[in-house]
């Protein structure tokens, strides 16, 4: 049977957008570092029947019948995150990685307690307390940020002097738009010494941390970690909450409760079944030893993006990466705002999203800044090579900004994603 053979006889308006968008996805290049292209796998478990099934509660205290497959499938979800990231409990019940960071507040903090985060123009997210997150009126957020733009260093000193004056309940560590390692040492020893919660959002880096291409804050004693699962993790859209208590059982075994009691009946109602069978089977697919190689050669390729842009004089907040994105100052480096950009690259078939960089004189709607990364490129395929090709039309873009380079840079797009198709398991 056809593909969507269903949609496309009921509704052939939502057949049209999906079509479209597979189209889009396919023939261009996915630049944004939060996407990725999950598996046929986890794509059929979320069309399952699961998403019929409503399941309040946790495997085994469930407040409806007919959870025999439910538990089983919640089990396995949760039996594998642990094994991957080195846990003690996991919760595999939040719909995504916002859900997961107010839970974990909710479970950590009451309200108008302070929690320790990172500044959003310095990498940090909404969720971690920005002025316009409704949460933001619920906790008191306080905020730390880079000391040098350029290198990406953070003052650790100046973030203790901070936690020893503001006692926050969380040191909240994690970022959506930091290019660098973070001293996962440093700001577990800082919450302890504050006696705080140490609190790692590594909904970017999951992947790189379960393919071992990047460091885990379990390994330096932090006590939770959230996480989505798409991202570099490449599994559905979702959210989830991995406790280790630093390595103590009983503290890991207490935060876990409360973690538990946040996400039901805390924050949501019925977990999404479907996803979280999804989030099972992505979840196998990253033990499998291929998942390291797959990690490490997402670093490399950001890695070979990044010093092309260097190469050409482009300034790159932090001075480069060690992850997966890289944040590119366009606005003084090519004299076109982060929204320029984007469009223009867009229209070139490279699809990244315009972003603020620290200490912008620019707003939010037309920074001066583009964040782009290499997930969804290492899935298809892109080596260094072909991932350094990639930077040098998006240069030429950049550059000359005219009609003939776009359509230039569009044609060579179309080839590379030609020549590096989506693998055939992934569609
Ligand atoms: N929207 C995700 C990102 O692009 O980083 C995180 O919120």
């Amino acid at each position: 049977m056809e593909k969507y053979a269903h949609i496309e006889k009921e509704d052939p308006e939502v057949f049209g957008a999906i079509v479209g968008e597979e189209k889009r996805q396919a023939e261009g290049l996915e630049l944004i570092p939060s996407e990725n292209y999950v598996s046929s796998a986890v794509r059929e478990a979320m069309a399952s029947g699961l998403t019929n099934k409503y399941s309040e509660g946790y495997p085994g205290k469930r407040y409806y019948g007919g959870q025999e497959f439910t538990d089983s499938v919640e089990n396995i979800a949760r039996d594998r995150a642990k094994e991957l990231f080195h846990a003690y409990a996991a919760n595999v019940q939040p719909l995504g990685g916002a859900n997961a960071n107010i839970a974990a507040y909710m479970a950590l903090c009451a309200p108008g307690d302070t929690i320790l985060g990172m500044d959003l123009s310095h990498g940090g997210h909404l969720t971690h307390g920005h002025p316009v997150t409704y949460i933001s009126k619920v906790f008191n957020f306080v905020r730390y940020s880079m000391k040098d733009v350029e290198t990406g260093e953070i003052d650790y000193d100046a973030l203790l002097e901070t936690a020893k004056k503001e006692r926050p309940k969380i040191i909240l560590a994690g970022f959506s738009a930091y290019p660098r390692t973070l001293d996962w040492k440093r700001l577990s020893d800082i919450a302890r010494e504050v006696d705080a919660y140490s609190v790692a959002d590594v909904a970017h880096i999951a992947g790189l941390i379960a393919g071992g291409a990047a460091t885990s804050p379990f390994d330096y004693g932090f006590d939770v970690m959230t996480t989505t699962t798409h991202k570099t993790l490449r599994g559905p859209r979702g959210g989830m909450i991995l406790t280790n208590g630093g390595g103590d059982a009983e503290r890991a075994a207490d935060i876990a409760k409360k973690v538990d009691k946040a996400v039901f009946p805390g924050l949501q109602g019925g977990p999404h079944m479907h996803q979280i069978a999804a989030k099972a089977i992505s979840f196998k697919e990253a033990l499998q030893p291929s998942f390291k190689t797959y990690a490490k050669n997402i670093v490399e390729n950001a890695a070979a993006m990044a010093e092309v842009f260097k190469a050409s004089g482009a300034r790159l907040l932090t001075g480069g990466t060690d992850n997966h994105l890289i944040l590119a100052d366009v606005w003084s480096s090519f004299g076109i705002s982060g929204a320029e950009a984007e469009t223009l690259l867009d229209n070139a078939g490279m699809t990244l999203n315009k972003n603020s960089i620290a200490n912008d004189t620019r707003g939010p709607m037309d920074p001066s800044g583009i964040r782009f990364g290499t997930p969804a490129m290492t899935t298809r395929g892109f080596g260094t090579e072909a991932s350094k090709e990639v930077a040098s039309l998006m240069l030429n873009v950049l550059k000359n900004r005219d009609e003939a380079s776009v359509a230039a840079a569009r044609a060579r797009v179309h080839e590379l994603a030609a020549a590096h198709p989506i693998p055939e398991s992934f569609v």
